[in-house]
Order: structure tokens, then C-alpha cells, then sequence
């Protein structure tokens, strides 16, 4: 039987680890297989590139962070995703494609033609599985990064300013409003708990669980 491919998405700090984190609690109980991934990264070679996309003293172009992304995101799907659901096991990733059309389309290119046509073209040749749902994790640029900020060192993503974060956001709306089906809006204000009764909702909902 082929397994379920979900996935989150959302700017900077918005709890995406954190609700991973009960929804699989939650996937256990229920007695399902889950693999928990997260991109950039997820297969040794991805989880290299991980570092040097996320290395503040990395310097790179536009282009060669996008390519860097399908590089690490080819690896990732062929040696860990597709695996996964062919035996069965539910997949849950922590970003997948809409975080390339978001911060690389939107954040770093405000929302280029050309550039969303590039990513599109990546998509179509190297995808070949995309998630049955993904759930966008919807919260206030600055809330998200103002719990993001809590933490240590900021990556080379969380040094950007707000406006790029702004960006992003607009990019995964747009996405949600031109994928209603797969993409679900979450409410990501309020407590752990509260968020995550509503990804569980929508889990259960979607796939006929209790
Ligand atoms: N990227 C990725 C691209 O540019 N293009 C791509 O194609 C892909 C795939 C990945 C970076 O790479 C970029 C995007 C990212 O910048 P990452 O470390 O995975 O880096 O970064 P994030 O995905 O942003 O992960 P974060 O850990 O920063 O955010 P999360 O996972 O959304 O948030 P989480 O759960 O760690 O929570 C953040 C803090 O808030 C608290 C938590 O305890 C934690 O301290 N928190 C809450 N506080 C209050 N209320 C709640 N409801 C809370 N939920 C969590």
C-alpha cells in the first residue's frame, strides 16, 4: 500500500518542528508508520548541502541557492521519500516545494515571472511525487520571527530582514489560493496546543481518521 505524503510549510518560527512533533505523537497512537523528514536535508548527501545553504559565511547567488535546493531536494525524495511510501510509511516533511516558490521565487526574486517559471520547470522535471496535503502554517511575519528569535545564532535564512520574510509570506498565500485542494491554511496564533488540535483536525479530516 502506498503511504501519505504530508507536508508544512510556513515563514520563519511559526511552529512548524513543534507540530510535527505531535502530530507524529498523534500518528503513533493510531498505530501508522511515519517517516519525519525535513528539507533542506533528510538523506546524508541533502543534510550537507543542508549546512552550507544554512551556513551564515556561505556565499552564493541567487541561481546557485536555488539549484543547491533541487540538488539537495533530488537526493532527498529518490533516496528517502519515495522509499518511505512504497513501503507504506506515511511521509511528513518539514518544507518541501512550496518553500522554493516562496523563499527563493518571492523572498529573494519578489515574485519574478521567470524565475516562478524556472522553479515550475525544476519542479515538473525532477518532482515526481509531490505531498497529498500540505499544511501552510499561517502566522504574522514578525510573531513567527520574534519566536524564532528566542533561540541561538540565526541561520543564513533568519539574518534576512522582515520585508524578505513579507515576501515569502505573500508567496504561500498566493500558493494556498491557487492550490485549495492540497494546500490547507492553518491558524498558527496561539498556543502549541491549540495549533496543534488544528493540523489534527485537518489530518483526520482529510485522510478518515478518529
Ligand atoms: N528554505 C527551505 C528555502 O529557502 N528554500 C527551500 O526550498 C527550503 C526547503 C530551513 C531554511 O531553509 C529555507 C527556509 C528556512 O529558512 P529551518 O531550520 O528548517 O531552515 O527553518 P524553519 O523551517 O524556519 O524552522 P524553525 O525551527 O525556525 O521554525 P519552526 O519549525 O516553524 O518553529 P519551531 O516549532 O521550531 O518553533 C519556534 C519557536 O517557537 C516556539 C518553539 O518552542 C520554538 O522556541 N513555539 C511556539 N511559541 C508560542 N506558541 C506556539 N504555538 C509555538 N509553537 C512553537
Amino acid at each position: 500500500m502506498q503511504g501519505r505524503f504530508i507536508s508544512f510549510e510556513g515563514t520563519e518560527g511559526v511552529g512548524k518542528t513543534t507540530a510535527i512533533e505531535q502530530l507524529c505523537a498523534r500518528l503513533e497512537a493510531h498505530g501508522i508508520d511515519y517517516l519525519r523528514t525535513r528539507e533542506p536535508g533528510g538523506s546524508p548527501f541533502a543534510e550537507q548541502l543542508r549546512a552550507i545553504l544554512l551556513d551564515p559565511d556561505t556565499k552564493i547567488n541567487d541561481n546557485t541557492e536555488l539549484l543547491l535546493m533541487f540538488a539537495a531536494r533530488c537526493d532527498h525524495l529518490q533516496q528517502v521519500i519515495l522509499p518511505a511510501l512504497q513501503r507504506g510509511k506515511w511521509v511528513i516533511c518539514d518544507r518541501f516545494t512550496d518553500s522554493t516558490i516562496a523563499y527563493q521565487g518571492f523572498g529573494r526574486a519578489h515574485g519574478d515571472e521567470e524565475v516562478r517559471a524556472k522553479i515550475d520547470s525544476l519542479i515538473g522535471q525532477f518532482v515526481t511525487q509531490l505531498p497529498e496535503l500540505t499544511l501552510w502554517l499561517d502566522l504574522p511575519v514578525l510573531e513567527g520571527m520574534a519566536r524564532a528569535g528566542k533561540r541561538s545564532a540565526a541561520d543564513r535564512f533568519e539574518q534576512q530582514a522582515a520585508a524578505f520574510f513579507t515576501r515569502v509570506h505573500k508567496g504561500f498565500s498566493v500558493l494556498a489560493g491557487e492550490q485549495p485542494e492540497r494546500i490547507q491554511r492553518i491558524d498558527a496564533s496561539g498556543s502549541a496546543d491549540e495549533v496543534s488540535v488544528r493540523v489534527w483536525q485537518t489530518v483526520a479530516t482529510r485522510f478518515h481518521l478518529s
